[in-house]
């Protein structure tokens, strides 16, 4: 693994490529990652494949604003996601989908919602957030194509903060306690970046299925 410090110390980057890699966070948190999970003739074609088969819509978030990118979200059948007060009711898989979910399921996890999100550019983002709804899962499988974007993680009480690049093909896991103990944010950028899509795969509980 090759970690660089940036500006502050408490800023680490990670940009191991080909191996999965475990990190041992504060309070038991896991993240697992490998930045070249996928090769990249296949991370092209699940690019042009997501992009152009999946219902995207913008959606508003908190305070009524639209949220700042444009998502789409699949599942088994009957399988809702709610969050900041809107129910996202998931559309049955596309075989790309159920392809890269049983890639992700290998490493780890089971999982029956993806939630994806598209950043059309720069100005689009994801701001801190824990996906720590009492219905999800603990292990959410993180895949992204496209552009490279900072995935940065923050601990909720000393304010620790690490970043990942999540480039072409970079699959991220969060597990343990992490949503109990850590936010993550994909943040701005003013660089001339292009469009990044990127696919959670969630375990949602069986309640919240309509
Ligand atoms: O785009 C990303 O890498 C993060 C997505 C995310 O935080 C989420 O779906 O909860």
């Amino acid at each position: 693994m090759f970690d660089r410090s940036l500006h502050s110390s408490y800023t680490i980057i990670h940009e191991s490529r080909g191996t999965m890699n475990r990190i041992e966070l504060r309070d038991g948190g896991i993240l697992l990652y490998d930045a070249s999970f996928l090769p990249t003739e296949l991370a092209d074609r699940y690019f042009s494949a997501v992009r152009d088969e999946c219902a995207w819509e913008q959606k508003p978030g908190i305070f009524g604003h639209m949220q700042p990118r444009l998502i789409a979200s699949y599942g088994d059948p009957g399988v809702t996601y709610r969050y900041s007060g809107i129910d996202n009711v998931a559309l049955p898989w596309t075989t790309t989908l159920l392809e890269i979910k049983s890639k992700i399921e290998a490493i780890q996890g089971s999982y029956n919602y993806c939630l994806l999100n598209r950043y059309r550019s720069g100005s689009d983002s994801m701001g801190w957030h824990a996906d720590d709804e009492p219905e999800m899962g603990n292990i959410i499988g993180s895949l992204s194509l496209g552009a490279t974007r900072k995935f940065r993680i923050r601990h909720n009480v000393n304010r620790e903060t690490q970043t990942f690049l999540a480039g072409h093909g970079t699959l991220i896991i969060m597990a343990g306690t992490m949503q109990q103990h850590w936010q993550h944010e994909v943040p701005k950028t003013k660089q001339l970046v292009g469009e990044r899509i990127n696919l959670t795969f969630r375990e949602i509980a069986s309640s919240n299925r309509c």
